[in-house]
């Protein structure tokens, strides 16, 4: 009788425990994965802890956010795959490797598009930026927002560039994109495609002289162990872009869905306000890391370098988004 009684507590007691599992399991939170290249220090990180704190404060704790910081998922090429296969649920990248999934988006990497953030950023928060964003969803992806890195400048390990001519010969990495390759042969340069995390070793290692990027991306990646010189040429803007997995967002209610969308916006706030005090603040932390900065750069023999780069892209992509754009533009 006792031993019945025994087995049958026992019995109910895992019967009991069983449940509350199935409950606790039924209430586990999801966990996204969000990664991005760049440091725990960078305006992607920033953006990333604030896409964490708003869906998991506006979720409840429903959902929890890893970031995956420094490329530990891979390159952006990579990530972009990832997020079509739904290996990454989330992904904070420039537009670098994304014109070779959506070819509309290469428009915005036409050197000197943009002159100033308020107009880069208009044009990203109005109709143009949505329709751009729409376009992600005949590719796999789900464009969530338009996010930042910022205006690009050049930089290299052998001589101080002011104008084209001195670029010449030059080795420059380039984003896996087409037209900034385009726009660097123009320019004289020979440039050299490569993913961002195999970058600081190829400057280490003298693979290549030079790169392009952002202050912001300079700073959080202490190109000034490796590069000498930075120019201030501000050659092209450089949008980043908030994707997401349609494996995902698809399976996602309304409001959840929402919850998300809110958490990139949220995460495109914090991220420009970064970029604009790493403008304000970057220059003078390169210089006393030891960088020689040219920052009176006249624009123009630069944009006359580029402008092939212009006809190349219009007779393969046509010309209509890029009026639109210009149209938008001169109207912020
Ligand atoms: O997105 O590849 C690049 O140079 C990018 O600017 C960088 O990874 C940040």
């Amino acid at each position: 009788m006792t031993k019945r009684f025994t087995r049958h507590a026992l019995a109910t007691a895992i019967s009991a425990m069983a449940t509350a599992s199935i409950a606790l399991h039924a209430q586990a939170a999801t966990d996204i994965s969000l990664g991005h290249t760049l440091s725990s220090t960078s305006h992607y990180s920033v953006g990333a802890e604030a896409f964490k704190e708003t869906l998991e404060r506006l979720s409840d704790g429903a959902f929890t956010v890893t970031e995956h910081a420094s490329g530990s998922l891979g390159g952006e090429r990579e990530m972009i795959e990832g997020l079509q296969i739904g290996t990454v649920d989330v992904v904070i990248t420039s537009s670098g490797p994304l014109g070779n999934f959506v070819p509309e988006t290469y428009v915005l990497d036409l050197p000197f598009l943009f002159e100033n953030y308020d107009q880069a950023r208009c044009v990203l928060d109005s109709e143009l930026g949505d329709e751009l964003l729409e376009k992600m969803s005949d590719h796999g992806l789900v464009g969530m927002a338009w996010s930042e890195n910022g205006f690009r400048h050049l930089t290299n390990s052998q001589r101080e560039i002011a104008s084209p001519a001195d670029a010449e010969g030059l080795r420059v990495r380039t984003m896996e994109n087409a037209v900034h390759q385009e726009a660097f042969r123009q320019m004289g340069a020979r440039p050299t495609p490569m993913a961002f995390p195999e970058l600081f070793t190829a400057l280490q290692q003298g693979t290549v002289d030079g790169q392009e990027n952002p202050i912001t991306v300079i700073v959080a990646t202490n190109f000034w162990e490796v590069q000498d010189y930075l120019s201030l040429t501000g050659h092209v803007y450089s949008p980043a872009i908030v994707l997401g997995s349609p494996i995902l967002l698809d399976g996602l209610s309304e409001e959840e869905r929402d919850w998300f969308m809110q958490a990139a916006a949220a995460s495109v706030d914090a991220t420009r306000e970064e970029v604009s005090r790493l403008e304000r603040e970057g220059v003078a932390l390169l210089e006393a890391n030891g960088m020689t900065v040219k920052t009176d750069i006249d624009p123009a023999p630069f944009q006359a370098a580029v402008e092939p780069a212009y006809e190349i892209f219009t007779s393969q992509y046509g010309s209509e988004m890029l009026e639109r754009i210009r149209e938008k533009a001169g109207s912020c």
